[in-house]
């Protein structure tokens, strides 16, 4: 035996896991919103595609009985409708209207914002730049609120193309689920080719986005592997592999279950870092904990890098009506 394999047998297993990760405000609430319409009007309860991008809380709602489409013409006249909380743009807002659909709003409050902000700047005829990932519902739903002033530049490498009317009436948005190093590159070479471009006035990339990364970049040098907990069509959550990797995890994947999990990843592997994206259920964490526990990776360790306290109130429709003093 060489002392390369006795040393690596001798070290020692253990879990990173890092704080923050799993919910956050936005889909904790979009969630809750599609249970309390189940409990309130009964079953089915149709939801305009995914609620958030996450198969274990799509599948546990449509067994409760949620019923997800694809489009609001798939939805019979006058039902309940949830829109999902990535946000939708108001063209599915008047198609829902013209069918008499009784819609719930789950758009999570920090995408309205960015929803705003584009409504605000096309008014004062702005060239607005949407940094995000072509074809994805929220920047569809973000570049339906004034199309004709919205480009979307999909990463670095889409800035060469752009092109605008007025270089200095431009700004920039983002997608909420960004890379936010990714995303301040992008900006870099859009300012070079800009100089006068306008930053959002404030992030777009949220809380919660900024904090899961900011985790995962301080156990990832630390890590053999990272595993993320999370489903393939979930931006933030494959954000979070390519962030770990990126900044010195050896190795990286994305699963939605423990049973997902390869056993030759775990070949040689001493530190195992654990995260899961905004979208994903702390049970399904867990499993992948209990995975690891059976293969000697009982320590666990936590990494925090920040606390999190921010709560939204659910739409209008689905809260208490208020009880007069009176
Ligand atoms: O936007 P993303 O694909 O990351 O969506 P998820 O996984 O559903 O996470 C919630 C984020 C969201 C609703 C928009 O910010
Ligand atoms: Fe809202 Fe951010 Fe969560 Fe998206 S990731 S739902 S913007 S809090």
């Amino acid at each position: 035996m060489t002392p390369r394999t006795l040393e690596t047998m001798s070290e020692p297993k253990r879990v990173l896991l890092a704080e923050p990760r799993g919910y956050c405000a936005g889909v904790d609430r979009a969630v809750e919103t599609v249970e309390r319409a189940l409990d309130k009007h009964g079953a089915p309860v149709y939801v305009r595609k995914e609620i958030v991008h996450n198969r274990h809380v799509v599948d546990t709602l449509t067994e409760r009985g949620a019923v997800f489409v694809g489009e609001t013409d798939e939805v019979p006249e006058g039902a309940i409708v949830v829109f999902s909380a990535h946000g939708v743009s108001p063209e599915v807002h008047r198609t829902a209207a013209a069918r008499s659909l009784k819609t719930i709003d789950a758009t999570c409050p920090l995408v309205t914002k960015v929803h705003q902000e584009a409504k605000r700047f096309a008014r004062d005829d702005y060239d607005i730049l949407l940094i995000g990932h072509e074809g994805h519902e929220e920047v569809e739903g973000t570049s339906g609120e004034a199309p004709e002033h919205i480009q979307i530049v999909d990463g670095p490498d889409s800035v060469d193309k752009v092109t605008v009317r007025d270089e200095s009436k431009v700004i920039w948005l983002s997608q909420t689920t960004l890379s936010v190093d990714e995303t301040m590159e992008t900006v870099r070479r859009l300012r070079e080719k800009f100089p006068l471009l306008n930053d959002p006035p404030s992030d777009d990339i949220c809380y919660a986005t900024q904090n899961r990364q900011v985790a995962v970049k301080a156990m990832a040098p630390q890590c053999d592997l990272v595993i993320v907990v999370g489903s393939k069509n979930s931006s933030n959550s494959v954000r979070l592999v390519e962030v770990a990797v990126q900044n010195g995890a050896k190795d990286g994947h994305l699963v939605d279950y423990a049973r997902e999990i390869d056993d030759s990843w775990l070949d040689g592997v001493s530190t195992v870092g654990v995260t899961s994206g905004a979208s994903v259920p702390e049970v399904l964490v867990r499993g992948v904990l209990d995975y690891l526990a059976e293969r000697g990776y009982n320590t666990v360790e936590k990494v925090n890098t920040a606390e999190e306290t921010l709560t939204f109130a659910l739409p209008r429709e689905l809260r208490p009506a208020r009880t007069s003093s009176k």
